[in-house]
Formats: structure tokens, C-alpha cells, sequence
């Protein structure tokens, strides 16, 4: 369960912690497809109080994530009160990339520690690939090899934790069968919409906390507007969004919103002083459409050649 502290400006601020012992706040600034990473960061973090921040490699504003976060730090905010996850690419899933993809990305942050790295997606992507990608383009991992790098990472106090995204429970026993350093988080599409059950609870079994990526539903789903959400909102007097931040956090989720208007930004993380009562929190839990916002598809499938020919296959069969 989340845990309660009270930040040097006397704002209340959950954070979980992780099987490591560190802390990874609840809430963090999403940053995929972000049109200005850069105010937007300054912005969560200065005015709003975020202290966690979610990039990628991949989504091609690391340089303007890290301008936002250095001009927080100017402004006397400690890099040591921070909590900033990066993801490594499909391109760079094997042993001799891993390394330099971390040192790249570490250098477009201008940080020299990650809280967080993160395997972006289980798959490896040729360089240059396409979407959907072309026969050969798209292959399994040196699993074991790429994970060795990865803690290697952790024992030279280049990232803090380190963990995987959108995975399946039979991934993640695979995983499991081969780490010496423990993933610390799994990062997965999740909100009332895709509730991601049997991940949540492989998880919570082995420990593992997870992080819920398009918590309002991304850019394609919109949950703001779903009867049972502002059925919720309007009762608590409480907006949609932060209705759903609310629920991913209540479930014992980190959680990662994406916002391009400050507004939004700090409405997004006033949720810390209330709660969804039992009820409410249920009837969110009880929608009965579910559906991935994020298959895959088009980044992994390619149906005639494979060796993913279906979203199913993606997610090993499972529901
Ligand atoms: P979100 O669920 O965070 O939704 C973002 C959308 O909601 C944007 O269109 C945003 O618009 C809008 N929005 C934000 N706040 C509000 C609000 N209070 N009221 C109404 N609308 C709002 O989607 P994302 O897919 O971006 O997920 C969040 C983050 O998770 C990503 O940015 C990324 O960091 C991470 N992620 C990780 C993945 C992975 O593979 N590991 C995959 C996908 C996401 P606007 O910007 O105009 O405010
Ligand atoms: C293409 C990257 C998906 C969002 O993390």
C-alpha cells in the first residue's frame, strides 16, 4: 500500500516502495507524445509537485526532459528527491547495446544515475523497422544476456532499479528463472477500461510493483467521459481524471498521466488527500468493456511472416 509523507512544502505525497527499499512516488509525469516535454516537466515538478517523471527512449524528448528537469534543479529542487525512469528500445535488446543505450540516454537527460530503467517492450526490432514490421524485422532476445547487462547496470550505481514493460505472467516467470537482481517494477497498460488482473496479481505474488502506463485511457479511449467515472467524480466533487489516478493508486499501482496544460498537470496529482469509498471503488472495477489501448500490433505483428502473426501471440494467449 502507498505510504504518506509530507514534502519540505508541507504537501501531503504517497509513494510505494520497491523490493529494493527505495521509494518510487505514485504519481509521475507521463511524457509520451509530449509537444513540450520541457515546460511540461519544469512545470510538474516546480509548481505542480511531481516528483517522479516517465520517458523513453522512443519517444524522442529525452533532450527536452532533461532541460525541464536541470531548470528544477537550478532552481534548488534536489536530484536525489526525484524519481526518473527511462526505457530501453527494442534496437537496443542485446548484450553489446545495452550499455551504450543507457549511456546515450543518461547524456540526453543530463543525469548521471536512472531511478528506473526499464525493458521498453520484449521484442527485438531491427534498426530502422517498420510498422507494421517486415519479415525479419521483428525477433526473440538473448533474454539472459540482456538481463546481465541490465544488473550490471545496478552493481556500477548507473540505475537504481531495474524492470521490465508490457509483459505476460509467462514472461515474467522466465524472468524470474533467470534474475539474480529481481525486476523492481513492471510498467503495463492499465485502467478501468484494462484492468490487467492476472498481471496485477502475478505481480503482487512475486512482489514486483507495478506501474500503470495510460491510466485516463491514452489518447484513444475516452474514459473521461464514462458514465460509472463521472458518476464517481461528481459525487466526490472530484474531476474524471482525478477519479482515475485515484483508482490506479488505490488498486497499489504507481501511476503515470500524461498532460501537455499545466492545469491538467496539477490537477492530476491532487489526489492524495482523499480517497474512492469502497463502493465507488468497486462499480470502477466493475466496468465490464475490456480492451487494450496499446496491442502491439503495429509495432510486432507481421501477419504473414511472423514470428508474432497475431496481437494473441504478442500477449502469449493470455486475457
Ligand atoms: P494517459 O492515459 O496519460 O492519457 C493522456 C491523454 O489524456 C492525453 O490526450 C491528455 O491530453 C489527456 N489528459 C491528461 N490529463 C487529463 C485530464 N485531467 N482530463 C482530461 N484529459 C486529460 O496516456 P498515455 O498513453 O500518455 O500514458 C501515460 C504515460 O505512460 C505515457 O505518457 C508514457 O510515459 C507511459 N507509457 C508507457 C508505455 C510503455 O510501453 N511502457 C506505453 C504507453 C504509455 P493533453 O496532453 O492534451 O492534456
Ligand atoms: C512506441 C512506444 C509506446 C509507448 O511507450
Amino acid at each position: 500500500m502507498a505510504q504518506m509523507t509530507i514534502d519540505p512544502q508541507g504537501e501531503k505525497i504517497e509513494s510505494f516502495v520497491l523490493l529494493s527499499g527505495h521509494k518510487i512516488p505514485a504519481i509521475g509525469l507521463g511524457t509520451w507524445r509530449a509537444h513540450n516535454a520541457r515546460d511540461s516537466v519544469f512545470t510538474a515538478i516546480l509548481e505542480a509537485g511531481y516528483r517522479h517523471v516517465d520517458t523513453a527512449a522512443e519517444y524522442g524528448v529525452q533532450d527536452e526532459v532533461g532541460h525541464g528537469i536541470k531548470a528544477a534543479i537550478h532552481t534548488g529542487v534536489e536530484r536525489s528527491t526525484l524519481f526518473i525512469t527511462s526505457k530501453l528500445w527494442c534496437c537496443d535488446l542485446s548484450t553489446e547495446r545495452v550499455r551504450p543505450a543507457l549511456m546515450k540516454t543518461l547524456n540526453e537527460l543530463q543525469l548521471d544515475y536512472l531511478d528506473l530503467y526499464l525493458i521498453h517492450w520484449p521484442f527485438r526490432l531491427k534498426d530502422g523497422a517498420s510498422r507494421p514490421p517486415k519479415a525479419g524485422e521483428v525477433s526473440d532476445f538473448d533474454w539472459e544476456g540482456v538481463w546481465i547487462e541490465m544488473e550490471k547496470l545496478v552493481k556500477d550505481k548507473l540505475v537504481r532499479d531495474i524492470g521490465v514493460c508490457n509483459f505476460t505472467v509467462k514472461k515474467l516467470n522466465k524472468l524470474l528463472d533467470i534474475a539474480e537482481i529481481m525486476p523492481s517494477v513492471c510498467q503495463m497498460e492499465m485502467h478501468p477500461g484494462w484492468r490487467n488482473e492476472k498481471m496485477l496479481e502475478a505481480c503482487k505474488k512475486n512482489n514486483i510493483h507495478v506501474t500503470a502506463y495510460s491510466p485516463l485511457g491514452s489518447r484513444e479511449v475516452d474514459l473521461i467521459h464514462h458514465p460509472v467515472v463521472e458518476r464517481v467524480a461528481g459525487k466526490l466533487n472530484k474531476t474524471a481524471g482525478q477519479v482515475l489516478v485515484r483508482w490506479a493508486i488505490q488498486r497499489g499501482t504507481s501511476t503515470i498521466p500524461k498532460s501537455d496544460h499545466s492545469e491538467r498537470i496539477k490537477e492530476n496529482i491532487k489526489v492524495f488527500s482523499w480517497e474512492i469509498p469502497e463502493k465507488d471503488f468497486q462499480a470502477i472495477c466493475d466496468i465490464p468493456d475490456q480492451m487494450r489501448v496499446l496491442d502491439g500490433e503495429e509495432l510486432f505483428v507481421n501477419k504473414s511472416d511472423g514470428p508474432y502473426k497475431s496481437v494473441a501471440d504478442i500477449w502469449d494467449h493470455e486475457i
